[in-house]
This record gives C-alpha cells, structure tokens and sequence, in this order.
C-alpha cells in the first residue's frame, strides 16, 4: 500500500506544470479574478476529472456516477426478482433480501435519482441560461465529491459483510423506527447493527450534496443570465430545476436534521423516536415531510425535461408555457402539505387524514393541467418518432398510469385497504421507471450530438425503447394486480394458507419475466452509449434534429454551433481545446423558447 502511494506521488510530481492549472471558470464572483486565465488548457486524464471545476465537466462526472448507481440497483433487483419467481425462500434468504430491498430503494433515490437530474442540470442550465459557468464552480465539484464517499457509506454494509459481522441495513428506504433505532435488526445477538449507521452517514453526505448544488442551480438562473435570458423566456427545463432546487432547499435539510436524531438514538442514548421519548411515529412525521417533496424532486425535472423535449418533434411549441410553468410552481407548493397521506394507516386522528386527503386529491390537478399541455401539444402536431421522441411519449402515457393510481390512494379508504401492497409498489414504480429513468433516456438521446459529437445508433436505440416500455408495462402493471389480490410489499415469500395463491405466483413470474425484459433493453443500451461515443463518425451538422426549421433552436445548440465554428477557425488540429473552449458567448445570437 505504501509502495503504491509513493507511486502515485511520484505520478504527480511529474506531470508537468499541475499546480498551476487554474481551473476553466468564468461568470461567479468568487472567481473573477482569475478570469483572464479562463482560455488555459485543461490538464489532462484522470487529474483533469479530478480537479474539473467546468459544469460540462461535472455534468458528465455526474452523470457517470448516477448510471454506475443505475446498474448496481439494478443488479440488487433483478437478485430480489429471481428469488421470487417461486413463493419459498430458494435462492437467497430472506435477510438478504431485505437488504437489496433496502439498498436498491436508497441506490435508486438518492444515487441514481438526484444525481441523475443534476448531471442535465450541470451540464445543460448553464448553456441554457447562456451563463458562462454555474455560479459557483468550486461548490460544484465539493457537491459532486460528496457523493462517492456517500454511495461506499450506504453500500458499506455489502462491502464489509464478508470480513466481519457486521450486516447491511435491512429497514427499507423509509427507515421506520422503532426498528430503524435499534429494536430488532440491529440488536441481535452477534450482529452488528453499524450497517444501518454507515447508510444513514451516507445519506447524510447524498444530502448536503444535493443542498449544496440546489444553491448553485438557484444562484446561477437568478444572477448568471446572459443578458438576453429573461424570466419571459427562461426555457420550461430550467423552470423546474429552479422549483425543484427549492423544493430541495427546504426538504433536504430536514432529511439531514432527522438523519442525525436517529443517528443520536441509536448511539447516544436520546429517545427521539422511543415510545419513551418522542414516540416512532414522529420518525414518520419528519421522514415524510422531506420524503413527499423528494418525489416531486425526482418528478419535476423529468416532466421539464418531457415539456422541453416534446415539442422539438411536434413540430411545434409547447402549448399553454405559461400553465406549465404556473402547474410546476404550485405542485412545489403544495408538495409540502400532503405529507401524511403516506400515514392515513397510523391512526392518526381522522380529521387530520381528511385535510390531507383533501390536499392530495388537490396536487393531482396541477399534474393533470401538464399531461393535458403535453396531449395538447402532440394534437394536429408534426410529430417525428425520434428516440427521445418515443421517451417522451412513452413517458407520458406512464405518467397517467402512476398519477391515476396515485389518486385512488390518496382517497382514505381505498388507501387502507392498499396501503402496503404491491399497488403502491406499482404506483410508484410507474413515475419512477415509467417517467424518471424514461425522460433521463430521452435527454441523454436528444443531447448525445452536443455531449459526444457523435450520433447514437438509432435502431438500437428503438430496441432499447420498445424493450424498456413493455418492460415497465409488464413489470408493474402486474404490481397493481398484485396489490388488488393483498400480496403486501417487502417480503422474500408468498406461501399463503388462503387466498388466490396461484394467480399470485403466475403475477409475481410476470413480474420478473417484466424485470429481466428491461434488464435486456438497458444492457443493449450501455452498449449503444458506449460504442457509438467510442466509433461513431464525428457529427458535421450542427443541427441534427432539424430545429432550425421550426424556429427551435434554442441556446445550448447555438452554443455547440459556435464551439463547432471555433473549432474550424482554429484549424482543428488540437480538437481537445476546440471541444473545452466555448468560444466566447455572443449575446442573442440564438433563438430562446
Ligand atoms: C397525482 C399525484 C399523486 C398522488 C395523489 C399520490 C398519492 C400517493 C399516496 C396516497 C401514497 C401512499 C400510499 C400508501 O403507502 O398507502 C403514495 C405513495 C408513493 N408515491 Fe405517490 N402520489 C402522486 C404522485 C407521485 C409522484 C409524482 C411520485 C414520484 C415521483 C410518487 C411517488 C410515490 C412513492 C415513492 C410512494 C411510496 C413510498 C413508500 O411507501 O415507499 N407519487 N402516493
Ligand atoms: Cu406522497
């Protein structure tokens, strides 16, 4: 180990010149000084991804770390989908499997999901807003950087397993207590309950992470415009990652303050979330005051992404912007008042459930108003099934799938007799799979020409669609099904003494035969990212989705036109400058939406 440090330092020490790299950044404050150095060369390999302070650059760090966390989630559920083809415990045990349960929900949300959308964020809002850099580039990075030490912290558990006793945390995203402090798993005899310590100090660091880029996102749309981006004209993606940087900027923290109460519970002796103290159902209290907003955070951007996108290939703009807009700033509002419609089981006093049944049927008219634009938009359109078109359509009609559901629930008696069942597993999954990861695959199609120069290949690309949405569709409608007959969420086995045990486990085979479908689209899709940014010939046209033509060229294509225009100048014999260097900005000279 030694021996290998002082390699390194010795690799250091002699790449030329390091130390004095200054970072490429313009635009914020804290950094105007050394504007005039803003044209040096990046380094380059691994310590140019280290010390990258560009947005382009930790966009695409993000981004990277976000589909890494993808795949391990994905690899945690298709073990937890093999051990329930049959109704007994066959290939893994039940313990493991509620540690996968565990790690795959915390893997998804907070490694995949956040991270995810501030990769476009970086990448993409700064080019936007025709800003030269985020706000502040340097937070950006400490944003990203918290985030390797947050993911090995919440897989700790499974990294460690194998050398010592102590086991990964088995409490399921929602880390109820009193189990989650420390009563049952966690006190066994022999086992170590430090699992669960590591993921909560992980989640810990996922949060200020996304905290501290929230701030950045906020700062950099209100104080980094281009003098021709104006509240008027700011584009619908950066409308909802304004919103959603609030939404995090007020649920976040709370998340954090009640990380480190559980964390004080289970290691200090304070009785927060103790029948003695506070009781375990204020845990519920506060983990759903942030955790209702999380889900508008993970669901706010995708359908700014969705409002942006659509109408590239309808040929048209989006109808009703303004609406759109107004429907995002008043589900971030009443995302914070519906918090216990996720507790209507607890025996809470019923006049409390009503108002917040009240106000979730309310939330669904605001996400009603977008599927209604969105329809409208496609209507009479001139529509071109591009793959990030297919995305975006696939991504709608799931959306109404998870938003109906989602209003049966929010109805108090219906919601008793579902409320932990497979029906909410589907309903979530719907918005989750069927609109978060659908709305990431047709960002990443729609702007692959700008982040590689290079065009996917696009009959895979239809695979990877068509393979992706009957997935989702097989997957989780058969969790609905499964809901309606009683299956309950979060168990390894169905052997049931009574009931409809049959169709239940032909349900459950559907539903893995729907998982490894998706699984088969999103390796084919790995391979279509990789191999295409590796071999795929250099894209000549500038506008390769033909926005010109319909007036929709808007700021982030007129900024890769103009890196293009540099590169040529420049004679293009060093592309790696052309490609970093943006050219300098000329102001209007694009079209906004
Ligand atoms: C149309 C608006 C929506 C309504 C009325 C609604 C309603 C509900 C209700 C009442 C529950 C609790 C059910 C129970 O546990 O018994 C629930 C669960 C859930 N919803 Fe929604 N929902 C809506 C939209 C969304 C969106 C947009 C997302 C995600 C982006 C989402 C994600 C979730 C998740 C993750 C859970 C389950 C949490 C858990 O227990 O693990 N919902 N929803
Ligand atoms: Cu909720």
């Amino acid at each position: 180990m030694g021996l290998f440090l002082a390699g390194v330092a010795v690799w250091l020490s002699r790449i030329e010149d390091w130390r004095s790299y200054t970072p490429l950044a313009g635009g914020g404050g804290a950094v105007g000084e050394e504007s005039g150095y803003a044209h040096d060369e990046k380094p380059s390999g691994l310590i140019r991804w280290l010390t990258t302070v560009d947005h382009k650059d930790i966009g695409i760090l993000y981004g990277a770390y976000s589909i890494i966390a993808f795949a391990v989630g994905g690899i945690m559920v298709i073990l937890m989908r093999t051990e329930l083809l049959t109704p007994d415990e066959a290939i893994i045990g039940s313990q493991f499997y509620n540690s996968l349960l565990t790690s795959h929900g915390i893997t998804m949300l907070f490694l995949f999901g956040t991270p995810m959308i501030a990769a476009f964020g970086n990448y993409f809002i700064p080019l936007l807003v025709n800003a030269e850099d985020m706000a502040f580039p340097r937070i950006n990075a400490i944003a990203f950087w918290m985030l390797p030490p947050g993911a090995l912290l919440v897989w700790a558990g499974f990294l460690v397993v194998p050398f010592t006793d102590i086991q990964p945390a088995q409490t399921a995203w929602t880390m109820y207590t009193p189990l989650s402090a420390g009563v049952g798993t966690g006190t066994q005899a022999g086992v170590s309950g430090l699992g669960i310590d590591f993921m909560l100090l992980g989640l810990h660091f996922t949060g200020l992470s996304a905290t501290m880029g929230a701030i950045n996102f906020i700062a950099t749309i209100f104080t980094d415009r281009g003098s021709d981006v104006n509240w008027a004209n700011l584009d619908i993606f950066s409308w909802t990652m304004l919103t959603q940087s609030g939404l995090i900027l007020f649920a976040f923290p709370l998340l954090g303050s009640a990380l480190i109460m559980l964390l004080l519970d289970r290691n200090f002796g304070t009785t927060f979330f103790l029948a003695e103290g506070g009781g375990p159902i204020l845990w519920q209290h506060l983990f759903w005051f942030f955790g209702h907003p999380e889900v508008y955070i993970l669901a706010l951007p995708p359908m700014g992404l969705v409002s942006f996108i659509l109408p590239k290939f309808s040929g048209r703009k989006l109808f009703g912007f303004k609406f759109v807009v107004y429907s995002t700033l008043a589900i971030g509002v009443l995302s914070f008042g519906v918090w216990a419609h996720h507790m209507f089981a607890t025996g809470i006093d019923p006049r409390i459930r009503a108002s917040f049944e009240a106000v979730s049927l309310a939330i669904a008219i605001p996400s009603a108003v977008k599927v209604f634009n969105w329809t409208t938009t496609l209507w009479g359109g001139n529509l071109r099934l591009t793959a990030p078109m297919l995305f975006c359509v696939g991504a709608v009609s799931n959306f109404i799938f998870g938003g109906v559901t989602g209003i049966f629930t929010a109805a108090i008696p219906i919601d008793l007799v579902l409320h932990d069942t497979y029906y909410i597993v589907g309903h979530f999954h719907y918005i989750l799979m069927g609109l978060l990861a659908f709305t990431v695959f047709a960002g990443i199609y729609y702007w692959f020409p700008i982040i590689t120069g290079k065009m996917y290949q696009k009959r895979l690309a239809k695979w990877h669609f068509w393979l992706t949405m009957i997935g989702t569709n097989i997957t989780f409608f058969a969790m609905l099904l499964l809901g309606y007959l009683g299956m309950p969420r979060r168990y390894a086995t169905y052997t049931f003494g009574v009931g409809p045990q049959q169709i239940i486990e032909v349900l459950h085979q559907v539903t893995t035969l729907g998982a490894f479908i998706l699984l088969v689209g999103q390796i084919i899709w790995v391979w279509n990212m990789i191999q295409s940014w590796y071999e795929a010939p250099t894209l000549q046209d500038n506008d390769p989705w033909d926005l010109k033509e319909t007036g929709q060229f808007t700021n982030e294509w007129g900024w890769n036109e103009r890196r293009l225009e540099t590169a040529i100048t420049d004679g293009g014999e060093e592309e790696e400058t052309a490609m970093t260097d943006g050219g300098d900005p000329v102001d209007g000279s694009a079209d906004t939406e």
